[in-house]
């Protein structure tokens, strides 16, 4: 895995690091100079031999290691003393972490402190191990997390529909003969939530073998461009439109649900639901003509096999939930769930083991409401948009301290001046973040984890939303320095901070889940280790450390595993190990019934929550205005970033990544906007300003602005990044517009007002004073 050469007197080595920085998790062989401790990444490319991605690189992962170089990371943790950061050793920081955090615990009110997960999160082996661990030893209600800036309505719908968050189908791009793009890009994100690397050269091939590709998107994006079928919709109108194709199927007689027939219930119910929105009703409020409503449902029927995928213009957006649950209710109605070329659920390494299908609990939300607007808990979290609101106001149960992981939400969550305000009021602040920036720049000590070649990679989500089954590993590709410490140690010793024993050995937090594991497994039944010795299993685990052994034992007990040598042949890391361009396991499969846990052990298709939310959506088509030159704005994404965090990278920065308001040329004339001049957008929350780009690939009456920018806070150490700092496009939002069903954030579609900021050349200049 490893070689070594001396070329031109430098001493290099190759090695295999999988790419953290997007879902695609390419496999990448990188290049690594130099020597002990001083050992770095100088090149990277794609990994041919790996078993997903084979050899496929984009502009992000080839500039790997340019991000992992990035001088500016914190590699030493800062403590704020009299007001200012400064670098420490770990052992003060940890004191200090166990000081501020347990002084707000001491107090006996464990909702008294917050946490906010971040995105990276999915991408680190810490990040899946860790964070459920300290969210339980706090016993906080409090939990925030990205996913409400996100994926969550796609959580509810499949919570609804199968009975369980998680299951969440992707389309079978390699096998698939037509899809439907709703509210994605992946020419620039790379995919999510369908984890695909090359998903531009999957497209492709696609057409290359006479499928066909559609792309609804007020926005001709990239893959727009590369769609048979286009259709700029109305932001925000997926679900009526949608919903009128669920209607045109019904009316038409073009439902067949195939295979997974005999698992659904409540397609009637659906076809009820569904009968008053007929294209002609819906046609205003999506934008789309009837007729073209209508081509699309009879072409997604008449497609051999067909999926419908959804992404973040279809999530984030004020009928989230409903637009999800219409994705996969199209998919089932046209015989497209769980079938080979349709939507599948893959089924990862580390997922739990097959079980034979059984009525499960079901899905619900609103255990728990939020202290000040009573939001629901959904799926144990509470809307990101509403952290800020938590901290603020006064009274029992505030949130009076905060631990952020890999979050930067004063930048992408709603409202950030009133986070920020938020935040410089708490008592306590702990951020792990590489970076002092927007967000961690108000922490009272900020944990840095090590850089991405110091750390291991796995995909414990991503694996359970790949297009192939398959598993990959890497270790750490250069050994930690001395006194550095890993990403997992830190949350472990947060873990220790939280339940009152900072004092404690991190691996004991490993080693705590691993024989609660053990001991759940050993009195099941249908265990492949029922009955066996908890303690004689516990010492066939191998692994350098807790995060290792913990990740052979969900290996072994996994659907692949050896089962502790019950399949002798089955996983475990040891093995995974000998395979470091990983191990394919093979198409995704058909796994219906067995995924699902709802009560009646069906699809059920028409959820009683999803019902009263099309009500809603009645009200609203009945209720809508049409105000002319009304602008709505959406979101975008550029290849060579990512969220908040790539802007420091000079490699990534330049070219059309820049964050401009993309409008069409109607509304520029109309509003007396001219391209590369300056505008002041301005929304409920407030005002920011921006170039503008006048481009016929917006939808008049849409203005689209990237999300991530805003680099201009004092006190951050990210220099490039606040060299052009862009504008904070979620300062528009005053955190008030949420899909009611998840908790998401509105962060497409919402109105704002353009008007067009002065050159100073334009002022007119002041009155000449009297020639006297
Ligand atoms: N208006 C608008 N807002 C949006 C969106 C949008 O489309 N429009 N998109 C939303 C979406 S989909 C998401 S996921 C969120 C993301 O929201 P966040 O998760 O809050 O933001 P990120 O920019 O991903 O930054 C996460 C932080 O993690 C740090 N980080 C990077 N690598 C690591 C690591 O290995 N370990 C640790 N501990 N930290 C690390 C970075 O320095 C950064 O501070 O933004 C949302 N906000
Ligand atoms: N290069 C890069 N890659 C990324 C990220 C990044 O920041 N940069 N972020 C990562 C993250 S955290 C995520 S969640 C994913 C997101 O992955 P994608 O969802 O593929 O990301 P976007 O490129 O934002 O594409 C969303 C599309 O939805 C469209 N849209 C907006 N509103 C609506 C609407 O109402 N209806 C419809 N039909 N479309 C609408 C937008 O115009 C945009 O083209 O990308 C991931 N990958
Ligand atoms: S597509 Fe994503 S995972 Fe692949 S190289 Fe680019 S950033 Fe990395
Ligand atoms: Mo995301």
């Amino acid at each position: 895995m490893s070689a070594m050469s001396e070329s031109s007197g430098a001493r290099t080595r190759e090695a295999l690091r999988i790419c953290p920085l997007c879902e695609a998790t390419c496999g990448l062989s990188v290049t690594v100079a130099g020597e002990g401790g001083q050992e770095r990444i100088t090149a990277a490319r794609g990994d041919r031999d790996d078993v997903l991605s084979r050899g496929y690189v984009c502009p992000k992962g080839a500039l790997f290691g340019e991000l992992d170089g990035d001088p500016d990371r914190l590699v030493r943790p800062l403590v704020r003393r009299g007001g200012r950061l400064r670098e420490t050793d770990w052992e003060e920081a940890f004191a200090a972490v166990a000081e501020g955090l347990g002084g707000v615990l001491a107090a006996g009110d464990p909702r008294a402190v917050g946490v906010f997960l971040g995105n990276p999160n999915v991408h680190t082996v810490a990040g899946a191990l860790y964070p459920p661990l300290l969210v339980k030893a706090l016993r906080t209600p409090n939990l925030f997390t990205a996913s409400t800036l996100d994926q969550m309505p796609k959580h509810v719908s499949g919570g609804l529909l199968y009975g369980d968050p998680l299951a969440i189908p992707v389309p079978d791009l390699d096998r698939t003969d037509h899809l439907l793009v709703v509210g994605a890009n992946p020419l620039e994100s790379n995919g999510s939530l369908c984890t695909a690397p090359d998903f531009p050269g999957r497209l492709r091939a696609l057409r290359r073998r006479g499928g066909t590709l559609t792309v609804i998107d007020p926005v001709r994006t990239r893959t727009a461009r590369l769609a048979d079928r286009y259709v700029a919709v109305r932001p925000g109108g997926d679900a009526p439109l949608l919903m009128a194709m669920v209607q045109v199927l019904f009316a038409e007689g073009l439902t067949d649900p195939g295979a997974s027939g005999p698992h659904l219930s409540g397609v009637e119910d659906v076809a009820r639901l569904a009968a008053d929105f007929t294209p002609e009703a819906v046609a205003g409020a999506c934008g789309v003509a009837p007729e073209e409503i209508r081509a699309l449902a009879r072409e997604l029927a008449a497609a051999g096999r067909a999926a419908v995928y959804g992404r973040i213009g279809s999530t984030a957006v004020a009928f989230g939930t409903l637009t999800s649950w219409l994705v996969d209710v199209l998919n089932a109605l046209t015989g497209n769930l769980d079938r080979p070329g349709g939507a599948m659920f893959p089924l990862s390494a580390t997922a739990r083991a097959p079980r034979p299908p059984a009525p499960g609990r079901g899905f619900v939300t609103g255990r728990r409401r939020s202290r000040v607007s009573g939001h629901p808990e959904v799926k144990g979290e509470f809307p990101a948009a509403a952290l800020a609101e938590e901290i603020e106001t006064p009274g029992e149960g505030r949130i009076r301290a905060l631990v952020c992981v890999a979050g930067n939400p004063v930048l992408s969550a709603p409202d950030g001046p009133r986070l920020e305000r938020a935040l410089g009021g708490l008592d306590f602040m702990v951020a792990v973040d590489p970076y002092l920036n927007e967000t961690s720049r108000h922490a009272h000590v900020v944990l840095p984890p090590p850089r991405p070649s110091r750390s291991p990679h796995f995909d414990f989500s991503f694996n359970a939303l790949a297009v192939r089954n398959q598993v990959r590993y890497t270790r750490p590709v250069i050994p930690p320095r001395a006194g550095e410490v890993s990403e997992g140690e830190i949350l472990a010793r947060l873990v220790l901070c939280a339940s009152g024993t900072p004092g404690a050995d991190p691996e004991s937090v490993d080693a705590a889940v691993v024989r609660q594991t053990l001991a759940a497994a050993v009195a099941d039944p249908r265990s492949p280790v029922h009955g066996r010795d908890p303690a004689g299993l516990e010492a066939l685990l191998t692994g350098e450390n807790g995060a290792e052994r913990r990740l052979d034992l969900m290996l072994r007990l996994g659907p692949y595993g050896d089962g502790f040598g019950a399949d002798p042949e089955g996983l475990t890391l040891a093995g995974l190990l000998e395979h470091p361009h990983g191990i394919d396991l093979g198409p995704l499969r058909p796994r219906l019934p067995e995924v699902l846990r709802t009560p009646s052990g069906t699809v059920e298709l028409c959820p009683e929550p999803i019902a009263a939310d099309a009500a809603r959506l009645r009200r609203h088509l009945a209720e809508r205005r049409e105000s002319p030159g009304a602008l709505v704005l959406v979101g975008r994404r550029h290849l060579r970033s990512n969220n908040s965090w790539m802007h420091n990278v000079p490699g990534l920065r330049g070219g059309s990544n820049r964050c401009t308001l993309r409008v069409h040329p109607d509304d520029a004339a109309r509003l007396g906007l001219a391209d590369g001049g300056l505008a002041e957008i301005r929304g409920d929350g407030g005002a920011v300003r921006a170039p503008v780009e006048v481009t016929g690939s917006v939808r008049p009456g849409v203005v689209s602005l990237p999300h991530g920018w805003g680099h201009d806070r004092p006190g951050t150490r990210t220099p490039t990044a606040s060299a052009d700092p862009g504008a904070n496009v979620n300062r528009l939002l005053d955190g008030r517009l949420l899909d009611p069903l998840s908790g998401t954030a509105v962060l497409n579609g919402f109105p704002v007002e353009v008007a067009p900021v002065p050159a100073p050349a334009d002022v007119p200049a002041a009155p000449a004073p009297d020639p006297v």
